[in-house]
């Protein structure tokens, strides 16, 4: 489909003349063009064929004559002709607030700003204020409007959309009349990043859902509103996608503005083979037509979608085009982990090291929770920055656990430890401690960038070390992680039964999802820990659930669905006893 790709040319028409400010008609008629293509359900390039493009409303004969051009030649004089010599960075910045066109072209043509970085360049350095009729105030007022610009564009982290995402639900909810609600997009699909939210909702006044969503308390600004969708950027400048679809439309509506786009594309190849056409309005039946048009056979659920494709219901954190097509076709689609399967956490921090919960907090907190066990796993000794703890202490910390464990008996609190492996390749702790330990996890937190991969191979080869912490060192959207083949750290794990973690810090998500697919392959077992540093982060389990989903697991591959005793009996110095 050419729809979007010819939405996206008439609307840089329309930028290019606003920038060159001409005749504002024609301006309008381009961006309507332009927002009738990318509303369209019906393939462009069909109705062209039909001859039915004056169909269309807003289509007049001179756009109509342009789409044909386009269509059949892969060019748009046009466009090429209004846009020459105008770069693209250039017209991007007309989506910044209080930065008009004409400022822009004066900007350009006097001090050659061609993009982002110019901008903020002449900003600094005042010469932007400088310009005929500019002057303080509206510089400030540009630069307002660039930072709300520049956090718009970039990606959320899953935390902070979730919890933006769950406001407005809310919100809406008590305010309106509406059915079915329900977050879309990549934060339905728990992807590690959200580029803006997307909500999807059914009602009966469109309308005044949209107005009363636009009213929402932390807009900051209206990008759109209409009749059935919105956009809003809110605190924070994230963007906010609101759409209102009919109750019969409603799993097709929510199947595709969840997406993936790679894994919806696949579908609607699917629909196609069999006859049927799959939208955002429902599953239609090609060959069956009536009198009156196209039958629609599916729709109103998102699990008869998936049916009437022949595929099994493909989870929603699945959808990204990564096998999970094909596998639902054969009914292979596996039993992925759940929150209710975690039976403890394996990687937490107290007020011994550089957390501001106690012992007795986690172990309180962790009970209503409904967990098992926690293993609390606190700095070793040359962490000084986080108050590692020298062996007294951690003596002292044991006999805590220990005076804990005999008072109450809802929850096992395990010895843990959470070892430097040092620049040496050393571990932080004698083997005499370590074995006394009920876990044992080693983790690099200094030379990120010297003989990463053989240190944690060294560290792998340790009897008494059970688990290998945030085994990439990324810290998602600031930091890159360790110079390491996390392919040979994998091998190693397998060979010596060794567990990876996946660290469940919403800025971590590591090992990530991907990856985690790969350590299914292997049979590498994966332990799913916090990292918690506070009572409430224990709730972030929820981040790591949904990543190990991600990635494919199964409550077998994860080692915190397994009873303590059984847990046991898997670490690699027991299994070879046992076995
Ligand atoms: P994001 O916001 O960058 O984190 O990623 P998404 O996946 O939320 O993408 P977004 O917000 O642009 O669109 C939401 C969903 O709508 C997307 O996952 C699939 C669907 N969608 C959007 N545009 C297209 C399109 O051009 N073709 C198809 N097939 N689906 C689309
Ligand atoms: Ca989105
Ligand atoms: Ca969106």
């Amino acid at each position: 489909m050419k729809n979007k790709e010819l939405a996206k040319l008439f609307n840089r028409i329309a930028d290019a003349l606003e920038f060159k400010d001409v005749n504002v008609f024609r301006i309008v008629a381009y961006r309507r063009a332009g927002r009738v293509l990318d509303d369209l359900v019906e393939d462009i390039e069909v109705l062209n064929k039909q001859g039915r493009l004056a169909e269309l409303p807003g289509i007049g004969k001179a756009i109509a004559e342009k789409i044909n051009e386009y269509l059949s030649t892969g060019k748009m004089k046009k466009y090429k002709e209004v846009t020459k010599g105008i770069p693209n960075t250039l017209l991007d910045m007309l989506d910044i607030q209080n930065l008009g066109p004409k400022t822009l072209a004066l900007a350009h043509k006097k001090l050659r700003v061609k993009n982002l970085k110019d901008l903020k360049k002449v900003i600094k350095n005042g010469s932007l204020a400088k310009l005929p009729q500019m002057g303080k105030k509206k510089v400030e007022n540009i630069k307002k409007g660039l930072d709300l610009y520049e956090r718009a564009h970039e990606r959320l982290s899953i935390a902070v959309a979730q919890n933006v995402a769950r406001e407005i639900i809310e919100y809406l909810k008590k305010n309106t009349k509406i059915k079915d609600i329900s977050s879309a997009g990549s934060l339905r699909r728990w992807k590690e990043t959200i580029g803006d939210i997307d909500i999807l909702t059914t009602g009966k006044n469109g309308a005044e859902i949209i107005k009363i969503f636009t009213k929402f308390p932390k807009t900051e600004r209206v990008l759109a509103a209409g009749e059935t969708k919105s956009s809003i950027i809110v605190k924070g400048g994230i963007q906010v996608d609101l759409r209102i679809v009919k109750p019969k439309s409603y799993g097709a509506a929510l199947q595709y503005f969840t997406g993936s786009k790679a894994h919806n594309i696949k579908l609607r190849n699917i629909a196609k083979s069999k006859g049927l056409k799959l939208s955002e309005y429902g599953v239609f039946s090609l060959r069956d037509t009536g009198v009156k048009g196209k039958k629609m056979v599916a729709g109103k659920t998102e699990k008869e979608v998936y049916k009437i494709l022949g595929l099994t219901y493909v989870p929603p954190e699945l959808r990204e085009d990564r096998g999970e097509v094909e596998v639902a076709l054969q009914n292979k689609i596996p039993k992925l982990i759940e929150m209710k399967d975690i039976k403890g956490d394996l990687h937490m921090h107290s007020t011994y090291s550089d957390s501001t919960a106690t012992i007795r907090q986690l172990t309180n907190f962790a009970w209503r929770l409904n967990y098992e066990y926690i293993l609390v796993t606190d700095h070793s000794e040359s962490a000084k920055y986080a108050h590692g703890l020298e062996p007294k202490r951690l003596y002292k910390q044991w006999q805590e656990i220990d005076k804990i464990n005999q008072q109450s008996k809802k929850l096992h609190v395990l010895k843990g430890v959470e070892v430097d492996i040092l620049k040496s390749g050393k571990l932080d702790y004698p083997d005499k401690i370590l074995k006394r330990c009920d876990f044992v996890i080693a983790a690099i937190h200094q030379g990120f960038t010297k003989n990463v991969t053989e240190r944690i191979y060294a560290a792998m080869d340790n009897p008494y070390v059970d688990i290998i912490a945030h085994p990439t060192g990324r810290l998602i959207s600031q930091r890159e992680g360790y110079a390491i083949n996390i392919h040979k750290v994998m091998e190693h794990a397998a060979q010596t039964g060794t567990w990876l973690e996946l660290n469940a810090y919403p800025d971590r998500l590591d090992v990530n999802d991907v990856y985690l697919k790969i350590a299914k392959e292997m049979d590498i077992k994966i332990s799913i820990g916090t990292d918690a540093h506070s009572i409430k982060a224990l709730l972030w389990m929820k981040f790591g659930v949904a990543q190990a989903r991600r990635g494919w697991l199964e409550a077998k591959n994860v080692v915190n669905t397994y009873s303590l005793k059984k847990l046991q009996t898997i670490r690699k110095i027991n299994k070879n006893r046992i076995e």
